[in-house]
């Protein structure tokens, strides 16, 4: 099989798009679909400063590969969540790939270690709190990606969430017609008040499957084992469902979540309340931390608090 776009053999077939590409044609396919996301729903700037979310897997070192290669000025976050050998794995492939992105681009790696910041790793403060670890982990993960992005003056924090990430979360919300996350799932959720950053998802017209063979192409070394914690999770469900459908008829998982985004912007058009102006009315300071919440103490914190024994109490 011929690249559609030259000469050379193509190597991945795009059966959504009805493109077969070689692994040059393939790549500069992959940044146009980034350089496209990131003006298409106003993430950023040239000049902007971008904190990643790194998490040592496939999609988070490829986004900030991506955005290097695309001449952002983008660091790296690695929260070190104390999960035995699987964090161990992941810090090794993050902390390479961090050194060989600093001698190219003096891009820099910022690391919290939950372990030793909260006093245990994410499994024995979720049995601590008896919260499910991927709800305490999402906490805290949440709370130090925005702590760090604000403190160290990032414009905007960037996560690797791909097409097909988004687009279980949207059957999933669907499925449980949790209108509330509808709302929030967005690719750039802009910064509605001060004590958050803006967040952006610049993966999200790329699948599962070009990631990884971007990353395979681009000579990536990521993490291919999931977080063990990920095991039965709704979301890897959801996903393989998608997968189904996706190989029924090529286009699907496009289809569904690109044209829920479109739906989206009409509604946002037509309601009075945007969401910006709608945080703005039901958020306020933590009373201990500060950071933005709608009760008068965070999640993060009461979260810290119950791991403590401590009643949780506002000052
Ligand atoms: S890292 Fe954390 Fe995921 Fe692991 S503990 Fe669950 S939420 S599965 S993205
Ligand atoms: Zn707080």
């Amino acid at each position: 099989m011929r690249c559609r776009k030259c000469p050379r053999r193509a190597v991945i077939n795009l059966a959504r798009h009805r493109l077969a590409l070689c692994p040059a044609c393939f790549t500069d396919f992959v940044h146009q679909q980034v350089a496209r996301a990131i003006k298409r729903e106003r993430m950023f700037g040239p000049q902007e400063r971008v904190l990643v979310a790194v998490s040592g897997g496939k999609d988070s070192l490829a986004l900030w590969a991506i955005l290097l290669k695309l001449g952002y000025r983008a660091d790296a976050l690695y929260v070190d969540l104390g999960i035995g050998e699987y964090s161990a794995r992941s810090y090794a492939k993050v902390q390479a790939f961090a050194e060989q992105a600093h001698r190219d681009a003096q891009a820099r790696l910022y690391v919290h270690r939950v372990p030793q910041k909260e006093g245990a790793g994410i499994r024995e403060l979720a049995i601590l709190t008896h919260r499910p670890t991927c709800s305490a982990c999402g906490t805290l993960k949440r709370y130090h990606f925005n702590r760090i992005a604000l403190e160290h003056h990032y414009d905007v924090l960037a996560t690797g969430h791909n097409l097909d990430d988004e687009a279980a979360r949207l059957l999933g919300n669907i499925l449980h017609w949790q209108t509330e996350y509808l709302d929030k799932q967005a690719p750039t959720l802009p910064a509605s008040v001060e004590g958050f950053a803006r967040k952006v998802k610049p993966l999200y017209r790329l699948t599962e499957r070009e990631i990884a063979a971007y990353a395979v192409i681009n000579r990536i070394d990521y993490v291919v084992e999931e977080c063990p914690m990920a095991k039965g999770s709704k979301l890897l469900l959801y996903k393989e469902i998608l997968n189904q459908l996706e190989t029924a008829q090529p286009g699907t998982k496009h289809r569904f979540y690109w044209g829920f985004l479109e739906k989206r912007a009409h509604l946002q058009g037509t309601n009075n309340l945007s969401m910006a102006e709608y945080d703005r009315q039901v958020l306020t300071p933590c009373t201990v931390c500060g950071q933005p919440t709608t009760a008068p103490i965070c999640t993060y914190c009461k979260l810290m608090d119950r791991a403590k024994g401590v009643p949780v109490k506002s000052s």
